[in-house]
This record gives C-alpha cells, structure tokens and sequence, in this order.
C-alpha cells in the first residue's frame, strides 16, 4: 500500500488530521487497532473549545455537533457552600464551549472520511513503523490475516499514550516530562436529568466533583478520589452519596440520580515528550502529551496539534516549503504547555492536596474568592477555558 501520509490511530487526532489533509487534497491512511464499534463507544472528553468546535462547522462535519450540542456561555465554581459563575463569552467577546461527547465526534469524523472515500484500516494489530530517518518511512502491520506494509512520505503517530509511535523514536532522541498527581478521577455517566444548565466544578473538604453532561437526559460526574482507587470499593450509593456532599449548597442544591450507564477511574497526569517530531515522524494528542482533564483539553490540544501538522504537510506538499514541518514541535509546545499550566493550575485550585490542612484550605478559598470576583483573574480563567486563538501559538 502507499499514501503520502500514514496516520497511526483513529481517535479525535488521527480522525481530525485524515480530515484536514483531505481538505487539503492530501491522500492518507489511518491505521487502528480497535474496531469502529469500539473507538465510537469510548467514553471520554465531553467539552469542544471554540475554536474546536468552529473547525468541526467550517469543515463540513459539524452539522450534528450543532444539532445535538449544548452551548455554553459560562461555567460554575462553587465553594464553601456559594455557588459563582464565570461568564466566559463575556470576558471573551463571545467565545463559548460546546459540550458534545467525544465519541459523538468520532463517529462524525468517521462517517465523513468513509463517505469521502477515506481509508481507514480497523483492527489492525502488530504495528511497527520503520525508517522514519529515511524520507520512505513505511508502517508494517497485520490486517485480516495479512502482513501488509503502508510505505508514506511522511507517519503521523496519533496513537494515544499507550500507542507505539513514541517508543519507535531512538532512545536518547526524546526529552520525557512526567508528572504524577497524587489523586486520581472517578467518572460516571448517568441516564439523568442534569441538575444545572452549566459545568459546576466544586471544591470541597472531601475532595473536588465536577457536574457536567452529554445532553438533556445523561449527566456526567466526577469525584476527586486517592490514586489507585478500584471501582469496586465504589457502589453506586457509594458514588451518589459523596456527588450529593461534595456538590451541596447552603440554598439546597438537588443533584438529581438516575440509573449508571457507564463508570471509570482515570489516573491524573502530566505528560510531554519533546520534540514531537523525529524525522519523518510527527507526534500529535495523547501519543505526545496528556494533561489533567480538570481544564477539559486533552481533546482540544489534539485537535491543535493536527491543525498545525496539516497546515505544514499543506505547504510542503503543495509549495515544497519545510518551514512549516520545522516549526511544527515548538509551535506545538508553546500552546501544549500552556494548557499544561492553565490544566495544573485549574487541579491545584480545586482538588485537595495529599497534605491538606486548615492553610492550604484557606489558600484556595482566597483564590477562589478572587477568581470569583476580580474581572482580571476571571479573565485569565475565561480566555484558557474557551481555547487561546489559534495565533497565540504563533507569537514567540
Ligand atoms: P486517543 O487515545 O483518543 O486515540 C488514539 C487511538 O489510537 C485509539 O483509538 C487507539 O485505539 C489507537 N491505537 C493505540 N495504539 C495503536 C497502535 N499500535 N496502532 C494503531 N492504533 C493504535 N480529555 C478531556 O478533555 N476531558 C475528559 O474528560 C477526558 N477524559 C478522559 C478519560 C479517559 C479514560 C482517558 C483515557 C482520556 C480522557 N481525556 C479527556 C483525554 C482524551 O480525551 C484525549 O485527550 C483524547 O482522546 C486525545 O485524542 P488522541 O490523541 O486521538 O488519542
Ligand atoms: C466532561 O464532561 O467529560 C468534562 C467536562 C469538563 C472537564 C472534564 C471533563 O474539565
């Protein structure tokens, strides 16, 4: 098989460049491991930047998106009993989130690039990429039963965290930065009413919540819990009962319940590999990076990631120019650690820490009270929340 771009893995990053790329009249294949029933089940990012959910409109594939998406203008941050709204499309000249379940993006992603005549190779397995120092880099794999190889000019590796691409750089090539939060996330999704219009993110004593949703009829929920936390010791009444606590409020807020559909613990991390590129390989989302979920980015910086790549592809292809390829990594980081910071910032404001005491308490009601009421500091949360500019990555 040949194309000129092999693309490694068929979530939101590899979907989202085998689409641009095809806007750009750019040929790719994209290679998963899983089955199409599998990657549009998986339950995961709920909240679409602006700009994310701009490019999904101006792209053709963003008909459903806003059909079925919940727009929001603001979010919640509720603490010590009181409960203070963010008015992000204020502070932002109208920017605003859409909530819109990660896996709804996947599925119109796929639909899109098969009704395009897009090749996208599921349950694959035995992937291994070779000669990405040679400008004839080609991915071997295994595909019903036989050995095939994809040779490309070029292998994006959107193989999330747990993919192959990363580890295919020679040893000593890349920089790692891991950092390991000391909690982890406890995540539901329920057949309920949700018990707001907006996200309440919650600090409290016993450990941060978060309300969110998918629609009007699921609610998605998630508690603060030690690292390492089983399921099992996490029985539904368990679950409702911290939500109910963690999410109160002095004029008696309802949380409404209804029937688990769907339940999960996620270990909280930071993570960078740098460069995200090696030779004829280029890194993008999960396979690069994984932020905490407290800001709502790992979606949105893997959609980033892709809008530059495919720009670059774009005009080396097109003009023969490798500026854009060059530039690619650095342009990356500078917004990936951004959200780095904005993501560790919005956990460290909101979660409790390991050695929690009366201090470290007041602290964060002190910030929460300033975020809450100062223009400025609720600005600063406002504009990383509904997604810097894309430009911003631009300037040095
Ligand atoms: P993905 O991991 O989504 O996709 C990688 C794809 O590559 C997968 O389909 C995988 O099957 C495939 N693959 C792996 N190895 C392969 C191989 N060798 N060959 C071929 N294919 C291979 N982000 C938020 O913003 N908010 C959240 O609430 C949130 N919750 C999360 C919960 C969980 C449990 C996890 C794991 C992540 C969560 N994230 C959240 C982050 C998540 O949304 C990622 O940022 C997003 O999926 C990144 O997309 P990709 O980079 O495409 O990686
Ligand atoms: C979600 O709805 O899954 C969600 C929303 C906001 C976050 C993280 C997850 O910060």
């Amino acid at each position: 098989m040949r194309t000129q771009v092999g693309i490694i893995g068929a979530g939101p990053a590899g979907l989202m460049l085998s689409h641009l790329l095809h806007q750009e009249g750019i040929e790719s294949v994209v290679l998963e491991t899983r089955s199409r029933a599998y990657v549009e089940s998986r339950v995961r990012a709920g909240v679409l930047e602006h700009d994310t959910a701009e490019l999904l409109r101006d792209t053709g594939v963003g008909e459903r998106m806003t059909r079925e998406g919940l727009v929001h203008t603001g979010v919640e941050l509720r603490f010590e009993g009181i409960t203070r709204r963010i008015d992000l499309s204020g502070l932002t000249n109208g920017r605003r989130i859409t909530v819109y379940g990660q896996q709804e993006v996947v599925k119109d992603l796929i639909a899109a690039r098969l009704a395009a005549g897009g090749q996208i190779l599921f349950d694959v397995s035995e992937v291994t990429l070779e000669g990405i120092d040679t400008d004839a880099p080609v991915i071997r794999f295994a595909h019903e039963g036989t050995i095939r190889e994809l040779s490309c000019l070029v292998i994006a590796g959107c193989d999330g965290f747990h993919g192959v691409s990363r580890g295919s750089v020679p040893k000593g090539a890349l920089r790692i930065f891991d950092h390991t939060y000391p909690f982890s996330w406890l995540g539901i999704l329920a057949r309920a009413t949700p018990s707001a219009h907006e996200l309440i993110y919650a600090h409290h004593e016993r450990g941060f919540a978060l309300h969110s949703m998918r629609s009007t009829e699921v609610t998605r929920l998630y508690l603060q819990v030690p690292p390492h936390t089983e399921l099992s010791d996490w029985p539904a009444a368990r679950i409702w009962d911290e939500l109910h606590t963690r999410l109160a409020t002095e004029d008696g807020f309802t949380l409404t319940e209804g029937p688990i559909l769907e339940q999960g613990v996620t270990p909280m991390r930071g993570f960078v590999t740098e460069p995200m590129r090696h030779g004829r390989l280029f890194l993008a989302g999960d396979a690069a990076h994984i932020v905490p979920p407290t800001g709502a980015k790992g979606l949105n910086l893997a959609v980033a990631d892709v809008r530059f790549l495919a720009e670059a592809l774009g005009t080396w292809l097109r003009q023969g120019r490798e500026t854009g390829l060059d530039e690619y990594s650095a342009r990356c980081l500078r917004r990936v650690w951004r959200v780095q910071h904005f993501s560790s910032w919005m956990t460290g404001l909101l979660h409790q820490p390991v050695d929690a005491d009366e201090f470290s308490h007041r602290l964060q009601v002190a910030q929460l009270e300033y975020v809450t009421t100062s223009t400025a500091a609720a600005t600063t949360l406002a504009e990383n929340y509904v997604g810097l500019p894309l430009d911003w990555s631009r300037r040095r």
